[in-house]
């Protein structure tokens, strides 16, 4: 058992054990041997099922409340005394109402079970990106994916010392009641409140809560980025060169930050490398570049689709010691799942619990899905075959561009390169995407999702746009700025581009653009690849699927402008004029273009 001597850290301990009223109160340690005895016990309450050990040791299957299967955004609150202080774009809630809503649903909640108390670092602990939080949490399924996630126990409590400054993150899945679910964030109290869920981005507090929506908030007072990125390096004749890139969820981080080079472009020794799959920790380093870190230990990554051709790297990763949420568990205790590796089970049980077998109709004949659409793995890090050596390093990495992307059935080209870094934040800030299953919503739905942080900026998006601006001032050699569209469609609805590894070739242009080479054609939009700009080498893809890959068509673009400026308009004072003077070159570059 580990003890604090830090009095604020004992105290809100106390406090919530006299709310929560646990049975006991369970400091983590961290230690390997806790693991093992944390997961028995998981096993022995039935929150979790061993896998067959042979095939996948050390690894476990969940299944969740049927009704907790994605973030529910809808419920998820920023809680700052001025209203406006959270913008137009996420809701508010009174730190007062949230803290005696919250309250009502954790008294008495925790009756019955062991109130977990998790130490955890975000970043290699000691880092000078590192923040530091504590997850006080009713449950073990939190815990394990807490200890897969995060650096946590002993190691950080020494850290964090007597007085160090730490997020509260207290959860309770108290009967898991959607009635009871809110996912509250306090940023100027530097604390986080969750109740009623179990669910990754609801209740593992170091993502999405603490990594993006209270880091969004204290980067923006401390002068550095909290962003929803991945972070690869690109190695070749032995330079490593890395990249950031900002999609929103389910639109293929993981995938891109595992790549493996194509045939056509492995004779050219490239070598990929992976340093995170979500978050990027951003900041100017001493040579006024911009740096990275990952401030996550582990993927929680989306099951279906994941595969062997789609991305062995994360396959190889879930090997072992992974924990499956809601894909199939087969009676041979395997876990499938829909576009998955390997044959499905002869018979198993799907997510929501009912017992299922390949090729199994509904009443009207459709296929029934054997894993949920968002249902997900857990795994560490380190286990990646692609890791790269310094994915902990304590400094992070030098950055040299910066992508955004969505998925877009049309309108947005393969890959753009913004004119320059304010250009690149109008593009980030206008980033639209059709919706994913990794939130409650309808799926396929086109909307506005900047830098991709609609759901996880912690505060005003007008003042989080200038805060960009900012930076680009403070960053002598600010990274380049990319836009791509791994999913544009022709007119039958077929996709465009093969995506997965053949997305190194775009990669390779865009490396290419950031030291001055690559060629290039200028358009309304930005710069995209001249016909022979990519090396295509490899791949059958005919000239016509080319030309409308790299398409910009200003009628279409024209059209975007009226939605562009009402998004705009949202923010009211808090958007940068330089934005709307971006708009308005954008809206002449066109014009000139379709006069002539
Ligand atoms: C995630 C998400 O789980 O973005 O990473 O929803
Ligand atoms: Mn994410």
């Amino acid at each position: 058992m580990a003890h604090s001597m830090h009095a604020g850290l004992k105290a809100w301990v106390d406090e919530t054990e006299k709310l929560g009223k646990p049975d006991q109160v369970y400091w983590i340690d961290g230690s390997a041997a806790e693991r093992v005895r944390l997961l028995k016990r998981a096993v022995a309450r039935g929150f979790l099922i061993p896998l067959d050990q042979d095939r996948y040791p050390g690894s476990f299957y969940s299944r969740s409340n049927p009704n907790d299967v994605a973030r529910t955004e809808h419920l998820t609150y920023i809680c700052t005394a001025k209203k406006e202080d959270a913008g137009p774009t996420n809701n508010w809630m009174s730190p007062a109402e949230g803290y005696a809503k919250s309250k009502q649903i954790i008294a008495g909640s925790m009756k019955g079970r062991t109130m977990y108390v998790i130490p955890f670092s975000m970043g290699p602990v000691g880092s000078p990106f590192s923040k530091i939080g504590v997850e006080i949490t009713d449950s073990l399924y939190v815990v394990l994916n807490m200890l897969i996630m995060a650096r946590t126990g002993v190691k950080v409590l020494e850290r964090l010392g007597t007085d160090g400054a730490f997020t509260k993150c207290l959860h309770t899945r108290a009967d898991l009641d959607v009635k009871n679910r809110l996912i509250l964030h306090f940023p100027e109290d530097n604390a986080v409140v969750s109740t009623g869920s179990a669910y990754g981005g609801n209740a593992l507090l170091g993502k999405k809560c603490l990594a993006l929506r209270i880091a969004s908030w204290q980067a923006r007072q401390e002068g550095w980025l909290a962003e929803h990125m991945l972070i690869l390096g690109i190695e070749k004749d032995g330079k490593t060169e890395y990249v950031t890139a900002a999609f929103p969820s389910a639109c293929g981080k993981t995938n891109l930050a595992m790549l493996i080079p194509p045939q056509g472009l492995k004779a050219k020794g490239y070598r990929i490398w992976t340093l995170g799959d979500d978050i990027a920790w951003l900041r100017v380093g001493a040579d006024g570049r911009l740096w990275a870190c990952n401030p996550e230990a582990g993927f929680f990554g989306v099951a279906p689709g994941t595969n062997s051709k789609s991305n062995p790297n994360a396959i190889a990763t879930m090997r072992a010691n992974s924990i499956f949420t809601n894909v199939v568990l087969g009676d041979d205790l395997s876990v499938w799942w829909e576009d998955g590796e390997g044959e499905p089970p002869a018979s198993g049980t799907a997510w929501d619990g009912r017992p299922w077998k390949p090729g199994q109709k509904d009443a009207d004949g459709k296929p029934v899905l054997g894993a949920h659409p968002n249902s997900r793995f857990t795994a560490p890090a380190g286990q990646c075959p692609s890791i790269a050596a310094n994915w902990e390093d304590p400094q992070g990495v030098p950055i040299s561009a910066v992508i955004f992307g969505g998925r877009r059935e049309r309108l947005a080209p393969l890959v753009f390169e913004s004119f320059d870094w304010a250009h690149g934040v109008y593009v980030g800030a206008t980033v639209a995407s059709e919706r994913t299953a990794a939130a409650v919503g309808a799926v396929g739905e086109v909307r506005r999702d900047p830098m991709a942080m609609l759901p996880f900026c912690g505060y005003d998006m007008g003042e989080y746009f200038g805060h960009w601006l900012a930076m680009g001032k403070a960053l002598k050699t600010p990274p380049k700025v990319f836009h791509v569209n791994w999913f544009r469609k022709d007119a039958k609805g077929k996709f465009l581009w093969p995506g997965y590894g053949e997305n190194l070739r775009v990669l390779e242009w865009v490396l290419a653009r950031c030291r001055g080479e690559g060629k290039a054609e200028k358009t309304p939009i930005g710069f995209v690849p001249a016909k022979d700009g990519l090396d295509l080498s490899g791949l059958e893809l005919s000239n016509g699927t080319l030309g409308e890959l790299l398409a910009v068509k200003p009628e279409e673009w024209s059209g975007e402008l009226d939605g562009v400026k009402a998004f705009f308009e949202r923010f009211g004072k808090t958007l940068p004029k330089e934005l709307w003077g971006q708009l308005d070159g954008l809206r002449d570059r066109l014009k000139t273009k379709t006069a002539a």
